[in-house]
């Protein structure tokens, strides 16, 4: 089963829940239905008997309820009365209730080139990427780490923001997993999704030490979508993720990639990222949590010199039915907030 919330600015209500039949979606929301995952899961039982379970009713109940057209919706910008939304949210009058954590270096491609990219800039060898991938592949402690707000997690359609003083830009392709705290304390793996973790590789290079300010800035620093697809349905073993890059139309960068648990350098896969990342941070009742894989695409000096754009169209694929998420690169705009300290 795959889902994904919109916004219906003609209708009352912070966003819908859409189940995707075919090229339809069908809208659970209408006729007092769930609006969102969260709601579904926390607010209609997804807690009590599991996220599948409670999904199982709400289509059910939603027999008669509004198709819409996939492709129309997929094609919406912002501006439209119908638009995507990011697949996973927290509710609107807390959205602190998703967290948003990512893994690092868990493909070899990408802890060798940003081991590669941290010499070229610094001339010394660095050693932490690759010392992380093997430490992690002898069941050690994986790199995770938190990426901004959830308000800079942006859906499908919407832009990714360059802050002005970026070095270079880059976009990681990454799967998703996502998580509920079930009503017996237990973490359950709902579904999955997949993302853009935005990175200033070039200021992560010069230093791994810049890696909190290469990975979080005002505005969009990542992306999610375009579609939810419950755990049931995905495969997560072996997954294909592409990333194209579009400038004026014309392809500037392509390259594809293998995610998935066959690909992880870690024993136990997803389950010891888990591990490692619910034993400290245990999610709490009403919580979501998202958890980024990590990047098997990287875009080397190479491959793209300066790195993305302000108008640059990144548009990646993930295979098992996610589908493609498309997003534009702008400028963060400046503000003038520091002229009082600057005198
Ligand atoms: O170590 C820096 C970040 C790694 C990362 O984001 C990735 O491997 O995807
Ligand atoms: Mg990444």
């Amino acid at each position: 089963m795959r889902l994904l919330q919109f916004v219906d600015r003609t209708a009352t209500g912070p966003r819908h829940l859409g189940l995707v039949d075919a090229d339809e979606i069908l809208d659970l929301t209408q006729n007092g239905g769930p609006t969102s995952i969260h709601e579904l899961y926390y607010g209609l039982g997804g807690d009590q008997d599991g996220f599948e379970a409670a999904l199982q009713r709400a289509i059910d109940a939603a027999s008669g309820n509004r198709r819409l057209g996939l492709a129309d919706l997929l094609a919406a910008s912002q501006t439209d009365d119908l638009h995507l939304d990011v697949p996973v949210s927290g509710p609107d009058e807390n959205p602190h209730a998703l967290r948003v954590w990512l893994a690092g270096v868990t493909h070899e491609d990408s802890a060798k080139l940003r081991e590669i990219e941290a010499k070229q800039a610094t001339g010394d060898a660095v050693n932490v990427y690759e010392a992380k991938y093997r430490e992690c592949a002898a069941g050690g402690r994986p790199e995770l780490f938190s990426k901004g707000e959830p308000e800079t997690v942006v859906g499908h359609n919407r832009a990714i923001t360059r802050p002005a003083d970026t070095e270079r830009l880059v976009p990681e392709t990454e799967l998703i997993s996502v998580y509920a705290l079930n009503a017996a304390g237990q973490v359950e793996r709902i579904g999955y999704t997949g993302g853009n973790d935005a990175t200033d590789n070039g200021i992560e290079a010069t230093n791994p030490l810049n890696l909190p300010q290469a990975k979080n800035w005002s505005g969009a620093c990542a992306s999610m979508g375009p579609l939810f697809v419950a755990a049931s349905a995905y495969d997560d073993a072996d997954v294909t993720v592409s990333c194209e890059i579009l400038r004026d139309g014309q392809r500037v960068g392509f390259k594809e990639g293998k995610t998935g648990q066959a690909n992880l350098n870690m024993p136990d896969g997803l389950l010891h990222m888990e591990r490692m990342l619910f034993r400290r941070l245990p999610l709490e009742p009403g919580q979501l949590q998202v958890l980024y894989w990590a990047t098997p695409i990287v875009f080397a000096e190479s491959d793209l010199a300066d790195g993305l754009q302000a108008g640059d169209l990144v548009r990646m694929t993930f295979s098992g039915g996610i589908g493609t998420l498309d997003n534009t690169i702008v400028s963060l705009p400046q503000t003038d907030q520091l002229r009082l300290l600057e005198g």
